[in-house]
């Protein structure tokens, strides 16, 4: 198709960039942020993921895009490493199941890894339940290699998949990330409340860190809080924002 051909050459023009969403603390202090793509369109200006990433999902050119992705992530992850006063900064990554899935997968990761300087520990994949609809060993032994090497995962999406909760007891997963359909229905939908509250509850049965995406406004935070979720990402705390802005927002 005519986007497929343009998302070939805007990987050879190197034309994507990241934009990045901090992930903040109980007492609101950054503590990360996740990596989103975007692409610099000479045309159409910046281009959001929802317009491109499910046409290279259906082609194989999330492949060599998630690969951009890791290596950008990375690079800045070396960087913060440089600077004591964002040393501490964990930045997350999507993990598409089509990458994932690659046979060289593990070894391109650890590739990446090597060239950037990056350090492993700092590095967040984070994964969708889309994974888990088949071929469960196979994704548990990729996990298991790659937190051999210090990486972290956490399930985004939770909750809007088709998987059973069984595999949350089979996988190494470090994080969960509560959907931001959940958190939106805080405050103005008392089912979705407990649900919410049932999520955060086997999140600490189970020991795995829990985050909530999409969190909007201060009655969703103090809800969360209350109910014993200490890490947020959502408009409520900042926009994926570029690079600059969000150094500059980190130094303010
Ligand atoms: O903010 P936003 O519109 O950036 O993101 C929309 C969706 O695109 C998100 O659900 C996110 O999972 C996906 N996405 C963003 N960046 C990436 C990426 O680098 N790789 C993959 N596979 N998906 C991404
Ligand atoms: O990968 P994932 O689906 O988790 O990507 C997060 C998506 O959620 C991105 O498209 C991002 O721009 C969007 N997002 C982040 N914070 C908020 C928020 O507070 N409200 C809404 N509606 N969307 C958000
Ligand atoms: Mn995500
Ligand atoms: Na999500």
């Amino acid at each position: 198709s005519a986007l497929e051909n343009e998302i070939r050459e805007a990987l050879a023009a190197r034309a994507f960039d990241l934009h990045y969403q901090s992930q903040v603390d109980e007492s609101g202090h950054v503590v990360g942020a996740e990596a989103l793509v975007r692409w610099r369109h000479p045309q159409r200006g910046l281009v959001m993921p929802g317009d491109f990433i499910a046409v290279a999902e259906s082609t194989e050119l999330i492949v060599p895009l998630g690969l951009q992705v890791l290596e950008m992530a990375c690079a800045q992850l070396a960087l913060w490493a440089q600077n004591p006063e964002r040393a501490a900064l964990q930045l997350a990554v999507n993990v598409s199941a089509r990458q994932f899935r690659r046979d060289d997968f593990v070894e391109q990761v650890e590739r990446v890894l090597a060239a950037s300087g990056a350090n492993p520990a700092m590095l967040k994949l984070e994964l969708t339940e889309s994974l888990l609809q088949s071929q469960m060993e196979e994704t548990i032994r990729t996990m298991h290699r790659l937190k051999a090497i210090g990486i972290r995962f956490s399930m985004d999406d939770f909750g809007t998949g088709y998987s059973s909760l069984s595999y949350l007891t089979q996988l190494p997963l470090d994080q969960i990330k509560i959907d931001k359909y959940f958190v939106g229905g805080i405050g103005c939908d008392p089912k979705i409340e407990l649900i919410v509250q049932t999520i955060i509850g086997m999140a600490r049965n189970l020991d795995v860190e829990l985050i909530a995406e999409g969190v909007e406004t201060q009655a969703q935070c103090d809800f969360l809080r209350a109910n014993g979720c200490f890490r947020y990402q959502g408009y409520l705390f900042s926009r994926p924002v570029s690079i600059a802005e969000f150094e500059s927002a980190l130094s303010a």
